[in-house]
C-alpha cells in the first residue's frame, strides 16, 4: 500500500451534502493499490463498535495515478464521524484524523481506540447549505448568441457606420454590422427547429464597444439593441416556447463610458464616486495605469465590489433583469476575479428573485471554491473542452489520457456541479470549432456527438451549425450567414438530430456515464450512458483506421444503431462492432 497517495479533505468535494438526507464522501488512493476501500462511521455522539457502519466505497473515477473511492451514506441524525479502512492482501490500515493506524493497534476493539475525537467529522446536514443547482439546467441545451452578430431585426437601429451584412464581412475589434434583439425575436422559429433550450447572450447593455463588455449603464439595454421592453418582450416570446434566457454579469469592470468612473476621472478624491474603482492613486492616469483594469486595458476600470454603494447598484441589477424582465440565469464574467464575499450576496439576491435562477461563473481553471454551493452553480467547462479538442480535433492524446483528464475534472467538484456543468466546445473568445478542426467536418461532428452526449450542460456558438468558420476573437465573431445556399443543411441536420436525441432520453443527459474503453495509444473510446429506462453503448473511432471494437461483459444483450441499420448481438458476453475512420456509433439496447 501506498499510504502517501492516500488523501481526504473534510468538508470539500471530498465530503459533501449531495441532497437533503445524502452524504458523499470520497477519497484517494494510489491507482489499482487496494483490494477494498470502505468507510467506517457512525453517530458522532454515539460512536460504539456496536453502532458503527462499514460501508464499502466503489471506484468512481481514475485518473493515470490514482482511484477515486466514493460512497454513499445517510447518516439518520444528519451528524456523521468516520474513518477510511484500506485492505490489500491480508494488510489492513485505518485512516482517521490523527493519521493511519494498522490493525494490529485496534485490537482491543476499534470503539475503544477510535473515540469520536479522533475521526473526521461531518458536523452535520444543514439543508440550507446542500448545493442545490436549478433542475432544468439538467435537460438544457444552450445556444449562446453575440447580440451584434446574430440578425438585425430593426433596420432603424442599425448605426450609420455599420457594414453590410453578408457572407463574406470580416469582423474587426471595432466595426459593427448591426445585430439587435428584435433580430433574435425574429428568429425564434429556427432556434426552436435547431432544437435548443436556452439561449446565453453575451452583455447587451449600453456600452461603447461592438461586443458590450465594456459596461455604461447596468440597467438598460444599448439603444443599438432596443430597449428594455424589446428585451421583456424578447424573454416573453422565448419562453413561450420553452426556451430560457441566460444574459452575462459584467460586474468585474464596468467601461471607460460608466458615468461614475468618468466622474471619478473628472473629479479625483472630490467625486461622491471616488472609492466605487480599485484605484492606487489619485487623480486617475491611464498612462502609466494608477487604477486596477480587466486585463491592461484601461476601459475597463476595476469595479470595488467592496463598496456597499457599488454593492447596492450591482445587485439591484441583477435582481431587476431576473425578476422584473424574467430571465433565467446569469453567466459572470471574469468571475475568478471578483471577491467571494460579493458573490455570496450575488447568489442570494438573484435566488431570492428566482430560485430557479442558473449562475454560472466564467472560469476557466479548477473552480472548487466557486462551487461548494455557496456561490455559483456551476462553471464555463474550459478544462473539458480543451480534452475534447486535444482528443477529437487536434489528435494530440491518447484514448486514456482523454478519459484520465475527464475524470480529473468529474473528482474537482461535488456531483452536483458536474450534472449542470457548461460544456462548450468554442466561443465568442476562441477560434471556432470547425476552423480549430481545420475544416474537417467530420472531426467537428465527432466532438459535437461527444458533447452532445456527454454529462453537464452542452453549448452551442451561434452559427457552428450551420458551418460557419473562424479565427480568435475577433475573426470568431462573423454575423451569422442566413443565406440557405451558405448554410451548411447537413450539418445542421446533425446537430438537429443530436440534439433531439439527447432532449428524448434522460440517460443521454443525466444518466450514468461510464468509459466501457479508453486504452493507452488508442484513437476510440466506448462508453455507456445508462438510467432505468435506457442503455446507450456508443463508441466514437477518431482515427483514420477502421477499427474492430470488443466490448466485455454484455452478457446476452442485443442493441441496435441509432439509423436501425444494424442490430448487434452480444456473443459470449462480448459485443463487437466495425467502426469507420473518423466515423461513432450510437447503439440503443432493445
Ligand atoms: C480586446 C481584443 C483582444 C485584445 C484585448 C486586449 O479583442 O484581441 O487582446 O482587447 O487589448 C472583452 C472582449 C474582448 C476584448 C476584451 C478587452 O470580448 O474582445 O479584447 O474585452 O477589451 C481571461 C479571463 C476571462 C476573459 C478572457 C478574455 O480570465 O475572464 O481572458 N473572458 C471575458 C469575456 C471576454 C471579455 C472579457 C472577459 C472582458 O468572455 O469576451 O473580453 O470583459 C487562458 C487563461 C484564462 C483567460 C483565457 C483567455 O486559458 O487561463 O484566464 O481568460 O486564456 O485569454
Amino acid at each position: 500500500m501506498l499510504l502517501e497517495a492516500v488523501y481526504h479533505q473534510p468538508k470539500s468535494q471530498y465530503a459533501y451534502a449531495y441532497d437533503d438526507e445524502t452524504l458523499h464522501i470520497r477519497v484517494r488512493t494510489k491507482r489499482g493499490d487496494m483490494d477494498r476501500v470502505s468507510v467506517v462511521w457512525g453517530d458522532k455522539y454515539d460512536f460504539q463498535e456496536s453502532t458503527i457502519t462499514v460501508t464499502e466505497m466503489s471506484i468512481f473515477t481514475q485518473d493515470t495515478m490514482f482511484d477515486y473511492y466514493q460512497a454513499e451514506v445517510k447518516p439518520p441524525f444528519r451528524r456523521f464521524a468516520y474513518a477510511f479502512k484500506f485492505e490489500k492482501g491480508n494488510r489492513t490500515v485505518y485512516l482517521n484524523e490523527v493519521g493511519f493506524n494498522e490493525e494490529k493497534l485496534l485490537s482491543t476493539g476499534v470503539g475503544m481506540l477510535w473515540s469520536p475525537s479522533g475521526m473526521f467529522e461531518y458536523p452535520f446536514l444543514n439543508t440550507i447549505d446542500v448545493k442545490r443547482p436549478p433542475e432544468w439546467v439538467k435537460d438544457a441545451v444552450f445556444y449562446q448568441i453575440f447580440p451584434e452578430r446574430f440578425a438585425s431585426g430593426d433596420p432603424s437601429l442599425t448605426p450609420a457606420h455599420a457594414e453590410p451584412w453578408t457572407s463574406e464581412s470580416i469582423p474587426t475589434r471595432t466595426n459593427f454590422f448591426g445585430g439587435d434583439l428584435q433580430g433574435v425575436i425574429d428568429n425564434l422559429d429556427y432556434l426552436e427547429e435547431l432544437g435548443i433550450t436556452c439561449i446565453y447572450f453575451t452583455p447587451f447593455f449600453e456600452a461603447y464597444s461592438n461586443h458590450k463588455y465594456d459596461t455604461i449603464d447596468y440597467l438598460k439595454v444599448d439603444p443599438q439593441f432596443g430597449d428594455n421592453e424589446t428585451a421583456r418582450k424578447l424573454v416573453e416570446a422565448a419562453h413561450e416556447r420553452g426556451i430560457r434566457v441566460m444574459l452575462d454579469a459584467v460586474f468585474n469592470h464596468s467601461g471607460y463610458y460608466f458615468p461614475p468612473f468618468q466622474d471619478v476621472l473628472k473629479h479625483g478624491e472630490k467625486s461622491r464616486f471616488s472609492k466605487w474603482f480599485h484605484t492606487r492613486e489619485l487623480p486617475l492616469s491611464t498612462n502609466p495605469l494608477n487604477y486596477h483594469t480587466f486585463g491592461f486595458v484601461a476601459e475597463m476600470p476595476k469595479l470595488n465590489t467592496e463598496n456597499p454603494e457599488v454593492k447596492a447598484y450591482l445587485l439591484e441589477a441583477a435582481r431587476y433583469w431576473v425578476e422584473d424582465i424574467g430571465v433565467d440565469g446569469w453567466r459572470l464574467d471574469v468571475a475568478n476575479e471578483v471577491d467571494h464575499r460579493f458573490w455570496r450576496e450575488f447568489r442570494d439576491t438573484v435566488k431570492q428573485a428566482n430560485p430557479d435562477a442558473y449562475i454560472l461563473g466564467e472560469i476557466w481553471h479548477n473552480s472548487q471554491a466557486w462551487l461548494m454551493g455557496d456561490q455559483f452553480d456551476a462553471v464555463m467547462n474550459y478544462p473539458v473542452t480543451n480534452s475534447i479538442l486535444d482528443f477529437f480535433i487536434k489528435d494530440e492524446i491518447d484514448a486514456e489520457s482523454f478519459m484520465s483528464r475527464l475524470d480529473a475534472t468529474l473528482i474537482a467538484y461535488p456531483k452536483q456541479a458536474n450534472e449542470v456543468a457548461f460544456n462548450l466546445l468554442d466561443s465568442h473568445d476562441t477560434p471556432r470549432l470547425l476552423t480549430i478542426a481545420e475544416g474537417s467536418k467530420q472531426r467537428m461532428k465527432l466532438a459535437v456527438l461527444f458533447q452532445l452526449t456527454y454529462t453537464g450542460a452542452p453549448c452551442i456558438y451561434y452559427g457552428d451549425e450551420i458551418g460557419m468558420e473562424g479565427g480568435p476573437d475577433p475573426g470568431c465573431r462573423k454575423p451569422m450567414i442566413w443565406e440557405e445556399r451558405y448554410q451548411d443543411q447537413d450539418l445542421f441536420a446533425f446537430y438537429q438530430t443530436l440534439i433531439s436525441l439527447r432532449r428524448n432520453h434522460r440517460a443521454l443527459r443525466d444518466g450514468t456515464f461510464r468509459f466501457l474503453s479508453a486504452e493507452k495509444q488508442e484513437k476510440f473510446i466506448a462508453y455507456e450512458r445508462t438510467d432505468e429506462f435506457n442503455r446507450f453503448v456508443i463508441v466514437i473511432n477518431s482515427s483514420l483506421n477502421k477499427q474492430t471494437v470488443t466490448l466485455n461483459e454484455f452478457g446476452a444483450s442485443s442493441f441496435r444503431s441509432l439509423n436501425d441499420e444494424e442490430k448487434i448481438e452480444a456473443e459470449s458476453g462480448r459485443l463487437t462492432m466495425e467502426v469507420e475512420p473518423l466515423s461513432a456509433m450510437i447503439l440503443k439496447e432493445q
